[in-house]
């Protein structure tokens, strides 16, 4: 196995590569080159080679898409397409989206850049890209039937317009969007400020990811389309927890991360250990006056955020979105609860007819994480994740932003697990244990005591449809 130094090492001079033979190799009359990408890694900023400068961002799990400049415009070439995703190590989904992967390469330029973007259709159906909060002409926005036809297949498409405003944008079809976008097709677009802006902050790092959401059936690789809520797969830019890398900072740095949300319900997206702001959104970067600490903020259907915060405690800090479900991998919501039921006799009997049999849930969940329940080929653990203390019990919507001292400007590899200082982490009481104080029995004189305790408690057992009660 390639090891993460070597990866980034080598990924940084094969894009070197690209952004050179891309102006040498073609002709500027021609299409530009369509770069693949064939990995899920987070690759290197893509430090540009020619245009104005930037200070390029990093796409979780993901890349930007090299240009050429052709008579002082930025051209790219975007491949819509049938792709293989790796979702996490060893689970594969076939989706669509571009240029090899789903989501597709961020787009970044500069505000004022006039931007010409190639777009090749290999789908099986025809597309089209709309430009998610671009100012830009009518014909250029991207909806198929309204503003343009819609790309056959086979065909490619030529769309043309300035980077006026500088900001937190994405792109996605706007052609048979329900099925296209349940398939994975959206791509990040950044344009960075041309020169010092009042309400744009220079950051040390600046992220960005997409939210999506599949329902894939265990064992299966492809999403149902036609689905609407009940997603069981709910990702960073394609990918679920432990498959999402960590966002890893130096200590001190100023971050930046911007998400946008292209799936179906709203995700409040929760930073441990620091408070950030909203600076901005797919509207343009908020007024500074606009601005609290937050340390959650929800990104609603549609919508974009980009947070700040300066990185100045050292650890391993979750990153994660704050509804329980969405930090869960595959799984079904068609399952009693069975906390406080102990089936410990009918575990025993059914396991001599079906060996691999085991309860879930008779002790809270939790036990799902460990477990080796063999699962259908193809599928992704509900909850898992090794952690230095244990199993994270996390999947879905789940990263950790690392903050570490000694990392160095610029490098983005993975330090390992945090070192905790001796005697900062949570650790188990062994004195005695006292019997727990009660308050007093009953609330106040507005909340009297009605009735003495019960001395039982009743456990309501449902036994689960499918088996017959004896
Ligand atoms: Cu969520």
């Amino acid at each position: 196995m390639v090891s993460r130094r070597d990866f980034f090492l080598g990924a940084g001079a094969i894009t070197a590569a690209v952004a050179t033979s891309a102006v040498s190799r073609v002709s500027l009359a021609g299409l530009p080159e369509a770069v693949i990408q064939t990995k899920a890694d987070t690759m290197p900023p893509l430090q540009p080679q020619n245009g104005r400068p930037y200070n390029p961002v990093v796409t979780l799990n993901g890349w930007t898409l090299p240009w050429r400049m052709n008579n002082e415009v930025k051209e790219f070439h975007l491949v819509a397409e049938p792709v293989v995703r790796e979702l996490a190590p060893g689970y594969k989904a076939h989706l669509w989206g571009y240029n090899g992967q789903s989501p597709g390469p961020t787009i970044e330029v500069v505000e004022g850049d006039r931007v010409r973007i190639f777009v090749t259709n290999k789908l099986p159906e025809h597309t089209s890209v709309h430009w998610h909060g671009q100012r830009l002409p009518n014909g250029m926005d991207g909806v198929s039937g309204l503003t343009q036809p819609a790309i056959p297949a086979g065909k490619t498409f030529v769309y043309e317009f300035v980077a006026r405003r500088p900001g937190t944008f994405m792109y996605h079809p706007h052609a048979d969007e329900m099925t296209q976008m349940a398939m994975g097709m959206m791509g990040f677009w950044v344009t960075h400020p041309k020169d010092s802006h009042p309400l744009i902050s220079e950051v040390d790092r600046d992220f960005c990811f997409l939210l999506n959401a599949y329902d894939i059936e265990p064992g299966a690789a492809t999403p149902k389309i036609m689905t609407m809520l009940d997603f069981n797969l709910w990702t960073f830019n394609s990918r679920i927890f432990p498959g999402i890398d960590p966002l890893v900072v130096r200590k001190d740095d100023k971050v930046r991360i911007r998400v946008g949300n292209l799936t179906m319900t709203n995700h409040p997206i929760h930073l441990h250990g620091h408070e950030f702001e909203v600076t901005g959104t797919d509207g343009g970067p908020t007024a500074k006056g606009s601005r609290w600490p937050e340390v959650t903020t929800d990104v609603a259907v549609g919508q974009m955020r980009q947070v700040e915060f300066l990185a100045d405690e050292e650890g391993d800090w979750a990153l994660h979105c704050h509804k329980s479900h969405h930090t869960m991998n595959s799984m079904g919501h068609d399952i009693p609860t069975l906390v406080g039921v102990d089936h410990r006799d009918m575990t025993r009997k059914i396991a001599k007819l079906i060996p691999d049999y085991m309860v879930m849930g008779e002790r809270g969940m939790a036990d799902m994480a460990e477990m080796q329940m063999p699962l259908p080929d193809n599928t992704a653990p509900m909850m898992t994740g090794d952690g230095p203390f244990g199993s994270v019990e996390m999947g879905g919507m789940f990263t950790m932003l690392k903050v570490r001292k000694e990392q160095q400007p610029g490098d983005y590899r993975d330090p390992g697990w945090f070192k905790h200082p001796a005697g900062s982490v949570a650790y188990e009481w062994r004195g005695e244990l006292a019997t727990p104080a009660r308050s007093g029995e009953a609330g106040g004189q507005s909340m009297p005591l009605q009735q003495p305790p019960s001395e039982t408690v009743e456990v309501q057992v449902r036994k689960p449809s499918g088996h017959a009660g004896h």
